[in-house]
């Protein structure tokens, strides 16, 4: 029997999603998939088991997934295999954008949607077809990086298996399982992905189809993260899961993500509610309503005040994310957006900074001040660009300082006082991640402040000279650092 190894690398960098036991659902349908088609199959997860190379080479060929921030990891397991004479493909969200980059790693690279085009390539290892036929395949051709058109149309959701977990390696570590009801997303907002690799027509599931996978997880005392863009961009297919998921009585807690609009609509949050939701993700982005716009994100701040308040009347926690490095963001902003979130009472926040993934519009747009392709750093907690208001420095600095800020000791003992435990420990373990980012960043603040000292023609200093004092005198260097951040208060 052939066999597969799927493998997922985890986060070389530390932040604060870098170690969740969450994988993405790609290699777990490709698994149930492939399985189906009598394969040996294993799926690796690194952050729920270890990848080793010569288990990896055990297999007949390696699938490989991998978005930017993982990226590197995964050319470097490629390059490690393609020695040892074991083929790989590559699939994910990088990749797709990036498939001549990754042909230098790896025999293979299937972009965008895989599933059905990778059984077209299944076909073709086993000989049944040509591989100029496989849709989305890119692949050297007598020495040649060729790309293969994409597949005609999207997949349909229904067509797809229900995920067999047996497939994951140590799958039974999970205590949130994922489920997607639906791909795609209406919106086009500048600095995401998911348009470019989904598309913007919103596709989903039927009702039926879902409820066959969610009656697998009954009784199994494990949460349910449903993995879409926007789970109410259609709010009557939405209500219609849920009345379901509520007449069966699934009685697990689930999360997702969704935007504001969620709130305009009463009955929809009630049915979320009796559903189990437990917390919704929603990206805020900014409290500068002129970045609202240049990003595209098509909301208003009173959008914003307006959905948490109507949100957290019926029990539901938020976790709100913010992104600082529009052009139209400034220093100032920075204070503001924490007291903004402080005010709003959400359990938790992220505050990122703007990232160029390629395929999207931002990405084009900054292209030429882009300062390094170290794709581990693309993470959104890492300053890769030069932005147009802030020094680089005070990019990055705003992201930790509003992270020490939300999440200080006086929000603490608050949180302690009105007995918040969810959003204590939250932030007990967000200051210690925080914490861990600076500790293990510094070289990288003083490569980025020597860039800014180029840009600003200020006797720079060469990320050589910067290291060596780093090495020479660690104290000079964090009192440095320490100043270098002092000034931006
Ligand atoms: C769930 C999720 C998470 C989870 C779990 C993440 C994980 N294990 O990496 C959490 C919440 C922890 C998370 C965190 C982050 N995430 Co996230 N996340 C998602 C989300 C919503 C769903 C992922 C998913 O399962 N999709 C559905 C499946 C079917 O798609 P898929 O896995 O990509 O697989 C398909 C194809 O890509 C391809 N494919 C994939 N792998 C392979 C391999 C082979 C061999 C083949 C042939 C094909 C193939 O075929 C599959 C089937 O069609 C996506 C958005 C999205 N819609 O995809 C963002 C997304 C992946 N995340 C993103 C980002 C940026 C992050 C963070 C950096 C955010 C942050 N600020 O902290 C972190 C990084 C986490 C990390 N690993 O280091 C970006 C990645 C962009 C990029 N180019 O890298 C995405 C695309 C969102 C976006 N707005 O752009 N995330
Ligand atoms: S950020 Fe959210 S709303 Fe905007 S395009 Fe991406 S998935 Fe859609």
């Amino acid at each position: 029997m052939p066999k597969i190894i799927f493998v997922e690398p985890k986060a070389t960098e530390e932040h604060i999603f870098a170690r969740f036991k969450l994988p993405r659902l790609g290699l777990l349908i490709l698994g149930t998939m492939i399985k189906k088609r009598g394969w040996d199959v294993e799926v690796i997860i690194e952050n729920l088991s270890p990848i080793r190379i010569d288990d990896l080479s055990r297999a007949d060929i390696v699938g490989i997934s991998a978005i930017t921030n993982t990226v590197e990891k995964a050319y470097s397991l490629a390059d490690r295999l393609r020695k040892k004479g074991v083929p790989a493909i590559l699939g994910g969200p990088h990749v797709t954008f990036m498939p001549d980059e990754a042909l230098e790693h790896a025999d293979f690279v299937l972009r965008g949607e895989a599933e059905f085009p990778f059984m077209d390539f299944i076909d073709a290892w086993e000989g049944r077809r040509p591989f100029t036929d496989v849709p989305g395949l890119s692949y050297m051709k007598d020495g040649i990086k060729t790309h293969n058109r994409p597949p005609e149309k999207p997949t349909v959701l229904d067509d797809l298996p229900v995920i067999d977990l047996s497939v994951l390696k140590n799958g039974d570590s999970l205590k949130v399982l994922p489920v997607q009801t639906s791909r795609g997303c209406p919106f086009d907002c500048s600095f995401c992905s998911v348009t470019g690799m989904f598309g913007r027509k919103f596709r989903y599931r039927s009702t039926e189809h879902i409820m066959k996978e969610l009656r697998t997880y009954r009784n199994m005392g494990k949460m349910i993260f449903f993995y879409d863009d926007h789970f109410a961009a259609n709010k009557a297919r939405a209500k219609e899961l849920l009345r379901e998921m509520i007449r069966e009585g699934l009685n697990f807690k689930w999360s997702t993500q969704v935007r504001v609009e969620v709130a305009r609509d009463r009955e929809l949050l009630e049915l979320m509610k009796r559903a189990g939701c437990h917390t919704l993700f929603i990206g805020f982005e900014s409290v500068n309503p002129r970045s609202l716009v240049e990003m595209n994100k098509s909301q208003t701040i009173e959008d914003i005040k307006n959905a948490v308040s109507v949100i957290h009347s019926y029990g539901i926690h938020v976790h709100g994310m913010f992104v600082y490095g529009f052009e139209n963001d400034t220093n100032e902003m920075v204070n503001q957006t924490v007291d903004f979130a402080t005010a709003l009472d959400i359990t938790s926040a992220q505050f990122l900074i703007l990232t160029p993934y390629p395929g999207t519009a931002f990405h084009h747009k900054v292209k030429e001040s882009i300062i390094t392709s170290a794709w581990s750093l693309y993470d959104t907690h890492h300053v890769v660009f030069s932005p147009k208001n802030f020094s680089m420095m005070k990019l990055q600095y705003s992201q930790i300082k509003s992270h020490r800020k939300f999440y200080s000791m006086k929000r603490m003992i608050n949180l302690i006082r009105r007995k918040k435990w969810l959003a204590l420990g939250i932030a007990f373990y967000a200051r210690f991640i925080n914490f861990l980012f600076v500790i293990q960043n510094i070289r990288y603040f003083l490569k980025i402040i020597s860039h800014d000292r180029a840009r600003a023609g200020a006797g720079s200093i060469t990320i050589r000279q910067a290291m060596s004092e780093l090495e020479n005198n660690q104290a000079s260097v964090s009192e440095h650092y320490e100043k270098e951040c002092h000034a931006m208060k």
